[in-house]
């Protein structure tokens, strides 16, 4: 019996499987695609690329390989990401213990190990399971009446086909203006005879001021790669700045107009980092509101068509902020048509198009950036069986977790980026090292004081819901109504808050304190 299986082959598989086999442990990688990459396997669509800046968008564990990867703009594209995957994968000699092509269907826990069965019907047994699935993989494709009757292409853009989309002449209709549509719509704008964009909330937006990452910049990072790491891990979310500490409530208004300007010209994530009570107070946060809107309103030429791309239904930065190069413009082309479905809603789909209770809308292909069923979808599509039931049955009101690293019920098994933890408020990488590393500890724990089975209690688990809840209490986080941070994109789905907004740096405390204390919370045998 092997030691580990591990589901899935993107950023957390690939660490975790490095970190085990540092352990002397056995472990082995089942990943659904036909390569590695997780994430930036899937994610083909134009324009796609991280919002977080290259340099740190990048493993810290090992010093070679963050000194000799060179990264050749701010923020690196898709197919930047997944050479660097593809490149650990091979530095690493990870692939002898990877099955591409493995899509796993279920596990079940027997009291000593887990089984796990694939798509094809194969079982392996291993005394732990390790979930590394990823929070945004599960696509979430709305349920359009006429969608399988339409006559032309239509693509999810998490499951964007490897060949590519040639648009050349063709009419695109894309739906969704979350971070995906709103770095693919200006791509894809260049190259299709006519596009309309379907958007249900209107979005906030920075400019990203993408650009390639000169010299002079690539030997300062390798330089200070120590201090931007040590930085990562005291922050909130993982990105190597600090928020600021100043309130914005207490600045005059053209002090703020002059911080939120330079960082509106600097680009970036960094827009929210600004003032330290954005995320806290309705107030703070809507003068950076309305710079926004004022930013696309001066932008967008028709004032009709700008006013419908003011966001007014939530605070900025309670959904994913996401960056942008050139979107707004976009809505200046003659070629670029704007269809609100909150006033007019998607009908059907019909074979020439889409029908909204207003109009037709004629189109050849049909774009769904319409984002994924986040953070336990991924793990709910496959069918987990504890020693009181399954994960589907325990998470019907939604997810409940201990540290979002472990389920009460579920004994040896770890979920790596779980809900429940900080991950998607923060740079993955960052988050994903302290996952894999601290599982890594517990497994290395329970082989040297010869425990086999570790599971989290009921008491823990109830305890880290309420501090979760808390947590996104204090801060604007719920007042977005409509995020998937709550599940209220997939339909039926329970309206819970599922990251632990806490801060990164305070978790992560959090989960070394129980390490220290001898794995507080968790019963051991
Ligand atoms: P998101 O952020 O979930 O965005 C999906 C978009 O699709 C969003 O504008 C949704 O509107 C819209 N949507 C979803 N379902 C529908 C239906 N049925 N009709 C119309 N519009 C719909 O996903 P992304 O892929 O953009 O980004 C995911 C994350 O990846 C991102 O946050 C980064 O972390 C990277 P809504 O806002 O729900 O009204």
């Amino acid at each position: 019996m092997r030691d580990a299986v591990i589901i899935g082959a993107g950023f957390s598989g690939l660490y975790a499987l490095h970190r085990l086999r540092g352990l002397g442990m056995s472990a082995v990688v089942l990943e659904a695609g036909d390569g590695v990459g997780g994430t930036w396997y899937w994610n083909r669509y134009p324009g796609a690329r991280c919002d977080s800046e290259s340099y740190y968008y990048s493993y810290s564990f090992d010093e070679d390989l963050q000194q000799e990867w060179r990264w050749s703009e701010r923020y690196p594209a898709q197919p930047e990401i997944l050479a660097y995957l593809e490149h650990v994968a091979d530095r690493f000699d990870l692939r002898r213990d990877i099955r591409l092509s493995t899509r796993v269907t279920s596990t079940v826990f027997d009291d000593v190990a887990w089984t796990v069965t694939t798509e094809r019907g194969d079982e392996l047994r291993a005394r732990y399971l390790i979930t590394a699935v990823g929070c945004l993989s599960s696509a979430n494709v709305p349920d359009l009446p006429g969608l399988e009757d339409f006559g032309g292409e239509w693509y999810h853009t998490g499951r964007w086909p490897h060949e590519g989309v040639d648009f050349t002449g063709k009419r695109v209709g894309v739906i969704g203006t979350g971070s995906t549509g709103i770095q693919a719509i200006p791509v894809i704008a260049e190259q299709a005879a006519h596009v309309t964009v379907f958007q249900r909330t209107p979005n906030f937006s920075v400019p990203a001021r993408n650009a390639p990452l000169d010299e002079e910049f690539q030997a300062w990072v390798r330089a200070q790669y120590p201090e931007i790491r040590a930085l990562q891990r005291e922050t909130g979310n993982g990105h190597p700045f600090h928020v600021s500490s100043r309130n914005a409530v207490d600045a005059s208004p053209e002090q703020r107009r002059e911080v939120y300007e330079q960082a509106w010209q600097r680009g970036g994530l960094r827009f929210r980092a600004t003032f330290n009570d954005l995320l806290t107070s309705r107030e703070a946060n809507d003068t950076a509101a309305e710079f926004i809107r004022d930013k696309i309103r001066e932008t967008v030429r028709d004032p009709e068509v700008a006013e419908r791309l003011l966001p007014h239904d939530h605070p900025f930065a309670a959904k994913r902020p996401p960056i942008d190069t050139g979107y707004f413009e976009t809505y200046n082309r003659d070629d670029v048509t704007l269809v609100d479905v909150r006033k007019s809603p998607i009908v059907e789909v019909t074979r020439e198009g889409v029908r909204t209770t207003e109009d037709e809308h004629p189109v050849d292909v049909l774009v769904f950036a319409t984002g994924f069923d986040a953070m336990t979808g991924p793990l709910l599509a496959i069918d987990v069986r504890g020693t009181d039931g399954t994960l589907a049955e325990k998470w019907r009101d939604g997810p409940r977790s201990y540290l979002g690293l472990a389920v009460a019920g579920f004994p040896n098994l770890f979920t790596i980026t779980g809900p429940g933890s900080p991950s998607v408020l923060t740079n993955m990488p960052t988050s994903i090292e302290q996952h894999v590393d601290w599982i890594a500890d517990c497994l290395k724990h329970l082989r040297d004081h010869g425990f086999h089975r570790v599971e989290a209690t009921d008491q823990a688990e109830r305890d880290w819901a309420r501090e979760v809840r808390e947590a996104a209490g204090r801060t604007l986080l719920p007042q977005a109504e409509s995020s998937w941070y709550l599940g209220a994109n997939v339909p039926g789905k329970p309206r819970v808050f599922m990251p632990y907004a806490g801060g990164l740096a305070h978790y992560a405390r959090l989960c070394d304190d129980v390490a220290t204390r001898g794995y507080e919370g968790f019963q051991l045998a």
